[in-house]
């Protein structure tokens, strides 16, 4: 006999119905654990030890039934309940599309079983040895609530799939609908702020002067769009940019790091991570109403940034149109729909941009990339962690006779005589086939290294013409797990790529649309060793 009490067999008849218990909900787990192991390691990992520690104490039970073994049992049980619970309530990362399935066959089983071993524990610990128990009774409800229990298992892991837990995710049932609905918003605490403002620019879209694609001066061809002279426009024009500032004060212009100068007219990069929520202080110094419409995020009314007959007044109407030399900030929430669904690595791509007039605005240039992380795996910057090098890249043909500077840059760019405004030749001259505001190849370099994990977040705006094919020289690219090394885009579409570059070199990035490439729709990115 151990000299401590809480080793010592207390010789309960609860001992046979909570070993029952336990090994009961070992089997409930063991169907769903490959299907687990598969989708979320820890999560199958777990279930394999709840598994063993279930087996170990019931016959821990069967040989001593120490007190100290009916605790074990209480926590292990109590631990497993909680976990179920959370899993349904909040969602374990990685299972989230556990959440709401309260009604998983084998959930029940589970849990049934782990509750009756707590209550039968909590028997066998107050039972006392002057009760009067029929010698053979304990055993017999202990085969009894066992042969019950694997029943019910058995019954439960035969459930129609859809309803038998990780089994079943693909078929349209809760789990399919919770994965698309994504967890509720819970916020994180954060409030990421932005100070952007929309700024009248001087953009040139050959800066360089010269084609960077042939090494070359412009050709005859290139200098349609980009020469200037009586009546043309050439490679300069007034636009209106979303610019990024340090704060409300706007006095100081946020500073794009060389390896970031490839972002041309794009807006700044809005960053945030799942449970974030985004501010965006918009100052309006173009001379036409402007807004911020994001796509993607959680926006209530009065932060949509689009005026239309949406049956709402007052400060929910305040957004639509901020007009010039005004201010307005725009509040986003940012929950699971925003970010990476089934599918998704561990960010998607948003954009936003102004949709007070959206077709003038949007070829004004008032345009910028949005970025969602997956909650819990982005930098402080709100970038993913395992993403080395990220790249945004916007394929348009900016239509700038649709521009509302259209006037304002034929008077500062171009000489007399100025030509019709519908003039046929003068409108094709003004169809700036653009990759983030660049032609034929003036784009500065994009650059990465072999081995980095590199992703491309590509989109397109426009309209009908705007059906590009961003093509990759040199190396591929995955998108939603499929290998290629172009993609399509058509307006408003956006396409996450990864790249883990292989090959060192300069190479092509370039629309494979034959028209694009003679209108200079082309550009370039290095990767060094
Ligand atoms: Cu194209």
């Amino acid at each position: 006999m151990s000299r401590f009490p809480v080793l010592r067999a207390i010789g309960s008849p609860w001992r046979f119905t909570v070993a029952a218990c336990c090994l009961t909900a070992a089997a409930a787990h063991l169907p769903v654990t490959g299907d687990h192991l598969h989708e979320a390691l820890y999560i199958g990992v777990l279930f394999i030890v709840l598994s063993a520690a279930c087996v170990l104490t019931a016959g821990a039970l069967l040989a001593r039934d120490a007190r100290v073994v009916y605790v074990a049992v209480m926590v292990t049980c109590a631990a497993a309940i909680g976990a179920y619970a959370w899993s349904r309530a909040a969602g374990l990362p990685q299972i989230t599309d556990d959440v709401g399935n309260w009604a998983e066959p084998l959930g029940i089983v589970a849990v049934t079983a782990e509750s009756a071993a707590v209550l039968a524990s909590l028997a066998a610990l107050g039972w006392s040895r002057a009760s009067t128990w029929p010698r053979r009774l304990p055993a017999a409800a202990g085969a009894a609530v066992l042969l019950l229990g694997l029943g019910a298992t058995a019954a439960a892991a035969a459930a129609p799939s859809g309803q038998a837990g990780m089994a079943g995710m693909t078929a349209a049932g809760a789990p399919h609908w919770s994965q698309v609905a994504g967890s509720g918003f819970r916020s994180d605490g954060i409030t990421r702020t932005y100070y952007i403002s929309a700024d009248e620019v001087a953009w040139d879209y050959a800066p360089a002067g010269d084609n960077r694609i042939t090494g070359k001066p412009f050709d005859e061809v290139a200098d349609t769009y980009v020469k200037s002279g009586p009546g043309r426009i050439g490679s300069r024009y007034v636009k209106c940019l979303y610019r990024g500032y340090t704060d409300a004060t706007f006095g100081h212009l946020q500073q794009r790091p060389p390896d970031e100068a490839y972002l041309g007219l794009l807006g700044p990069v809005i960053r945030a991570q799942v449970g974030d929520t985004i501010e965006v202080v918009f100052r309006n110094g173009c001379r036409f109403a402007a807004s911020v419409h994001p796509h993607g995020v959680f926006y209530a009314k009065n932060s949509e940034g689009a005026p239309y007959a949406d049956g709402t007044t007052g400060g929910d109407k305040a957004d639509d149109a901020v007009p010039p030399g005004g201010r307005r900030t725009y509040t986003w929430e940012v929950p699971e729909r925003a970010g990476p669904g089934p599918g998704d690595g561990s960010s998607v791509m948003w954009m936003y941009h102004s949709h007070a007039d959206e077709i003038a605005d949007t070829y004004a240039g008032l345009m910028g990339p949005i970025e969602i992380t997956a909650r819990g795996m982005a930098r402080p910057d709100g970038s993913p962690a395992d993403v080395d090098r990220e790249v945004f890249a916007l394929f348009s043909v900016m239509n700038e006779n649709n521009s509302p500077y259209l006037q304002a840059s034929l008077h500062r760019f171009a000489k007399p005589p100025y030509p019709r405004l519908d003039d046929e030749e003068f409108n094709e001259s003004n169809l700036m086939h653009s990759i983030n505001g660049y032609v034929f190849g003036n784009q500065p370099m994009i650059t990465m290294r072999t081995g980095q994990h590199v992703r491309w977040y590509v989109m397109s705006m426009g309209t009908e013409v705007d059906l590009h094919t961003p093509h990759w020289h040199g190396n591929t690219v995955t998108v939603g797990g499929m290998r290629m090394d172009t993609v399509s885009l058509l307006p408003a579409t956006m396409v996450v790529a990864d790249m883990v570059p292989d090959d060192p070199g300069i190479w092509l990035f370039h629309c494979h649309v034959n028209d694009h490439i003679s209108a200079g729709m082309l550009t370039r990115y290095q990767v060094t060793r």
